[in-house]
């Protein structure tokens, strides 16, 4: 059995974490746990990342040394993570003695072995500060768009990533000065030649970890992009030194120095470090990490370990989480949208409650959104209405009918062993999922089993049993305590206090995994107490305020940024496009028995224009689209077509919906996901390379000759479900309005006009606010 040496990503020191970040923490934490109970040796270890030119903007923001800044924080993060009941063998953090020495050994052994090359390049330099500037200590007027205040590394406004010095008249943040270009030379790991050793130990350990498939997928793509050298160092004072002549100016980068952090806070912790971190035969590396940070840890971390000639234990299994989102958006913490780690700590919700939710719905393939609606459903309905339901119908019963009294468990009664071979198997499935930290899985299962002893006792019914057939009652009732000592076990590494609540209603503990399955060692019923409290609807909505950092700001900020950002011209509009339209249009006309001799037919959407002939444009959009507001809750790449979308959507309707959408060359996955955007809700279904389209949502799109934009029409501030109507219309459209296919739909046609959605020169409106499309202002809508 191999030792198991876990680490989750270094948080950046210089925030408060969020919800999104506390998964990997929460996860490692989870699966640390996991492991101590199977039994296995243990040693998880994480701490804050504190280097590097964040840490420095932030200080100098705050008027305090990056030390001080670093003390403070650090502290934050600590308390978060011990409120969340967080087991670390220890938190460390990156400044440390440990850190620069190690680190620093490491490096000189990758530069004697001839990895490490010099190159002089040439950097923005401020004379008024004297010293090099960071990308984003850099301003000026962007090269793509014109506007005046893009930051050196990435212009806020149309998204383009820069260098500062494309920036016309860039400017110094620190001091308003012009920057001068200045030549500065940095140490660059020699990617390209560690290559061969990084695909050799890459195509054993992928397999033999089972990594994810997005691990692999980005890793790959990387390497195939064509490995460059990577600079790993900057011209900072917040870093480690260099220990080479003529660096003394200078610092390790960040990413060089940060993942070694998982090393040197683990030497703080014992000096016996190396048994853990040189001895790939007898340790296996599980690192849980978001997926941006997917390639640190499989390319450059691992490269810069190769490139040391040692033996070090390298990554085993990697579980690479997606993103959690935050109802209608990202979390985010520069923009303090979300709900933070100290938040949640005010709620009056225990830990718990939060675990149990983020791992019922860990981003593990796709990303989740939290929204407080689904929190309230899943708390209620799982954790209180099934497993805390188990827990005290069965301990409550025992105690009233039995006093507490467990009987032995037979397994030679065939209905004994028929109930404890359906937990074995639940076992088996519990482990293969937690063995690989599929913990989302890993908990729907133990959720399973809590659900067919839900059964078990409501089938048998022992209220009655109990006058009936007062034997079997007992059996069945102490197969079903010990089903719940069982459940306390599994979810042990999950919910850590209600576990041991559990083992105090019982009289028995729950940390040993191999105890699970094996009914025995039970006799006399503690007292139960209720373990959680219903989340209700007062309760919900006051969260859903309060940490909305009030919603209507939140929407005026998005508004802004939609106002603000335009996005990169694709080719082609493959919204359901001119071209889908004739596609549908044909189907009909293929019947066999529509052939020439017969008068010709009218197709639907020519006689529902005849029928509408009177009406204004307005009119008929009232009359006939249904328009509402839904939710971007998954995004997907098509698998048959590049420009495809599949998206999920919520639309209102407590049904998922899926659309396609051809904005592939116009927004990443991320941009989309959370928007609230406006769908045709009635548009007849049809399908997309093979995919169905349940309606289609609206953008507003430039020609392609003006260099064509397409912009996704927005409503944040509005309910999935909300109606968009016509703003100066009086009274409500009609509620149930026939489905129309495309042609009908466009016929009615929709315009951006004066950055205003409308149709027939009238805008349109959701919960009272006119729809916006101000990044194109005038053009078609559809
Ligand atoms: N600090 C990024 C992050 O907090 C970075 C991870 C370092 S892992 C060695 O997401
Ligand atoms: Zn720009």
């Amino acid at each position: 059995m191999k030792k198991r040496l876990v680490t989750s990503a270094l948080p950046y020191v210089n925030n408060i974490p969020h919800l999104g970040n506390l998964i990997q923490v929460l996860s490692a934490d989870v699966f640390a746990r996991y492991c101590r109970q199977m039994g296995y040796e243990t040693l998880y270890v994480c701490g804050t990342d504190e280097y590097g030119t964040a840490t420095e903007t932030k200080a100098r923001e705050e008027g305090v040394s990056p030390r001080e800044l670093c003390d403070r924080y650090h502290t934050v993060h600590r308390d978060i993570y011990s409120w969340f009941n967080i087991q670390f063998d220890h938190f460390g953090r990156t400044s440390t003695e440990y850190q620069t020495r190690i680190v620093q050994d490491i490096f000189s052994k990758v530069y004697q072995a001839g990895y490490i090359n010099q190159h002089t390049i040439k950097q923005l330099y401020s004379e008024a500060s004297d010293m090099f500037l960071a990308d984003r200590y850099v301003r000026g007027t962007c090269p793509h768009c014109g506007y005046q205040d893009a930051r050196g590394d990435q212009c806020e406004d149309c998204g383009k990533l820069l260098d500062p010095s494309e920036l016309i008249e860039p400017k110094s943040i620190l001091d308003n000065t012009t920057p001068v270009l200045r030549e500065t030379t940095h140490l660059y790991l020699d990617l390209p030649k560690v290559l061969p050793l990084l695909q050799e130990w890459m195509g054993k350990a992928s397999v033999e970890g089972q990594w994810a498939r997005n691990a692999i997928q980005m890793t790959q793509a990387w390497i195939r992009d064509g490995l460059k050298e990577r600079a790993i160092t900057r011209d900072l004072k917040w870093g480690i030194p260099v220990p080479l002549e003529g660096f003394e100016d200078k610092v390790f980068y960040v990413w060089f120095d940060a993942p070694i952090g998982y090393v040197s806070i683990t030497a703080e912790l014992t000096d016996q470090w190396q048994q853990w971190w040189k001895n790939p035969k007898e340790v296996e590396l599980f690192q849980f990490i978001g997926k941006d940070n997917i390639p640190f840890h499989t390319v450059i971390f691992p490269s810069s370990l190769l490139a040391t000639g040692e033996e070090w234990t390298m990554l085993h299994h990697m579980s690479s989480s997606e993103y959690l989102n935050y109802e209608s958006g990202k979390f985010s913490k520069s923009k303090g949208i979300g709900v933070f780690g100290n938040d949640v700590q005010d709620t009056g919700i225990p830990a718990d409650v939060w675990r149990f939710y983020i791992f019922y719905n860990r981003p593990e393939t796709s990303d989740y959104v939290f929204t407080w609606k689904d929190f309230q459903d899943k708390v209620n309905k799982e954790l209180i209405g099934n497993l805390a339901n188990l827990v005290n119908r069965t301990l409550s019963f025992q105690k009233r009918f039995f006093g507490g009294q467990v009987d032995s468990v037979d397994l030679d009664d065939p209905e004994n062993r028929k109930f404890w071979d359906t937990i074995k198997s639940h076992k088996e499935t519990i482990e293969k999922h937690l063995e690989w930290a599929e913990l989302r899985d890993g908990l729907r299962a133990i959720f399973d089993l809590a659900d067919f002893g839900n059964k078990v006792f409501q089938e048998n019914e022992p209220w009655k049993l109990r006058t009936n057939d007062p034997d079997r009652a007992r059996r069945i009732m102490a197969n079903l305590v010990y089903l719940v000592r069982d459940l306390a076990i599994f979810i042990r590494p999950y919910l850590p206090e209600t576990s041991q609540r559990i083992s105090g209603f019982l009289g028995c503990p729950t940390e040993d995994w191999h105890e699970a399955g094996l009914p025995r060692g039970i006799t006399l019923l503690g007292e139960a107490e209720i373990l959680f409290k219903q989340l209700d609807d007062d309760q919900i909505s006051g969260l859903r305020e309060r940490f909305s950092g009030s919603q209507a700001e939140r929407a005026a900020r998005d508004a802004k940024t939609a106002e603000k950002s335009s996005h990169a011209p694709g080719d082609a509009v493959a919204l359901q496009s001119p071209k889908n339209k004739k596609k549908q249009k044909g189907k009909p006309m293929t019947d066999s028995t529509d052939t020439q001799e017969q008068p010709k037919k009218l197709t639907k959407a020519e006689k529902i224009a005849l029928e509408d002939k009177d009406l204004t444009l307005d009119q008929r959009f009232t009359k006939r689209v249904d328009l509402r507001v839904a939710v971007i809750t998954g995004v997907e790449q098509h698998p048959e077509a590049d420009k495809l979308y599949i998206e999920t959507l919520d639309d209102g309707s407590g049904q998922e919906r899926t659309i396609v959408s051809g904005l592939v060359p116009h927004y990443t996955v991320d941009e989309l996901l959370g928007k609230h955007i406006i769908l045709v809700s009635n548009l007849k279904a049809a399908k997309l390379r093979g995919v169905k389209s349940h309606g289609m949502l609206l953008a507003a799109s430039r020609p392609e000759g003006e260099g064509e934009v397409v912009s996704v029409i927005e409503a944040p501030w509005a309910e999935p479900g909300t109606r968009v109507v016509v703003s100066t219309q009086d009274g409500e459209p009609g509620d149930e309005l026939t489905q129309i296919d495309i042609d009908t739909f466009f016929d009615i046609p929709l315009e951006a006009r004066d950055g205003v959605v409308t149709v027939g020169g009238k805008g349109l409106a959701a919960a009272g606010r006119t729809l916006a499309s101000p990044v194109v202002p005038q053009g078609r809508i559809g």
